[in-house]
């Protein structure tokens, strides 16, 4: 059997990239357990807080953080760590060379429902930059490893190091990640499309032609029918594509306050984009391939056009 451990070996990966994706592991697989207890553990509902985007955050939310934070401070390659749930960049270790960016849990909404959830991760080198906040200001190509973890009916390890996409269920018999699929690919084509369309008086005009297009069917420009899907978790949007294709968007609206999209750059987009490229998939905001956007905050928010490449191609297309 193929471990992991072999597996990223078999990548070139050095030891230090190992430690901090197997803590990541570790971590993740201590969320796992958590949400499978539900509401046995206590853990449901909100807390009285919110986080830096305002949003109320889930205690299973805060939980998962401060899991993975302890995680990957107590090792020594971390240099940072950047959150969903944290305000600023955490220092890690002043040896480390490794900075890592996370949504602990993607969906949080999903808890209560027992729908599927995620965790999110990126993994860069740092800079040297003495200012942590903009070390991690690089773009998404400077990434060595990003991935997933969904907690679905099975948990699921969705990573890659830049040699393509492999995924591994958790066996909780043997508490360890086995390989289930280590050629993941994305078809070029689709018929099925993700995206909230209850936005849709917000959207901009080229995304409305765009979807109107869709949904217009055999009859209309595209001549094919297209089903739709929304999970209203991206981790669970972007496995659906990696397991069998599709469009997911989360473009710019006009709501007020106006904001850039809802996703954000650095432990959202990026990692997918990915993770999205290298299963042979196309990753687009509404103007830039998503791994080339500069970017200027941590939690920069940013339109997301992901999935099959032909579809992809000819959403970003409507101008
Ligand atoms: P939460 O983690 O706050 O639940 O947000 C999840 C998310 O950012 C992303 O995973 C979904 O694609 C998107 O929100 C769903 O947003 P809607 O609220 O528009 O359904």
């Amino acid at each position: 059997m193929t471990t992991l451990n072999d597996s990223l070996k078999q990548q070139e990966c050095d030891i230090s990239l190992i430690d901090v994706i197997q803590r990541i592991l570790s971590a993740s697989k201590d969320i796992s357990f958590r949400l499978q207890q539900g509401a046995l553990a206590g853990i449901l509902g909100a807390t009285e807080e919110e986080n830096v985007q305002g949003e109320t955050q889930k205690k299973l939310d805060v939980i998962s953080n401060d899991l993975l934070k302890d995680a990957l401070k107590a090792s020594p390659y971390v240099y940072g760590i950047a959150s969903e749930e944290e305000d600023f960049a955490v220092p890690g270790n002043d040896g480390g060379e490794y900075l890592v960016t996370y949504d602990p849990l993607d969906g949080s909404s999903n808890i209560d429902i027992n729908v599927s959830v995620g965790t999110i991760f990126s993994i860069m080198k740092t800079t040297g930059n003495s200012d942590l906040a903009q070390d991690f200001l690089q773009a998404g190509t400077n990434q060595v490893a990003a991935g997933y973890v969904l907690y679905g009916p099975s948990t699921i390890l969705v990573i890659t190091t830049g040699k393509g996409v492999s995924m591994w269920t958790l066996d909780n018999r043997i508490g360890e990640f086995v390989l289930t699929n280590d050629k993941v690919q994305i078809p070029a084509q689709t018929k099925e499309f993700a995206i909230n369309m209850s936005n849709q008086r917000f959207w901009a005009e080229p995304v409305q032609a765009y979807v109107a297009d869709l949904l217009a069917g055999e009859e209309g420009p595209i001549g094919k029918r297209f089903n739709m899907r929304w999970v209203a978790a991206m981790v669970a949007e972007v496995h659906r594509i990696l397991t069998r294709g599709g469009i997911f968007m989360y473009p710019w609206d006009g709501r007020e306050p106006s904001k850039p999209g809802k996703l954000r750059l650095m432990y959202e987009a990026n990692p997918m984009a990915m993770l999205v490229e290298q299963a042979g998939g196309l990753c687009r905001t509404d103007s830039e391939r998503m791994l080339e956007v500069a970017p200027t905050e941590i939690h920069q928010r940013v339109p997301v056009f992901l999935g099959s490449k032909e579809e992809v191609e000819r959403a970003v297309s409507y101008k």
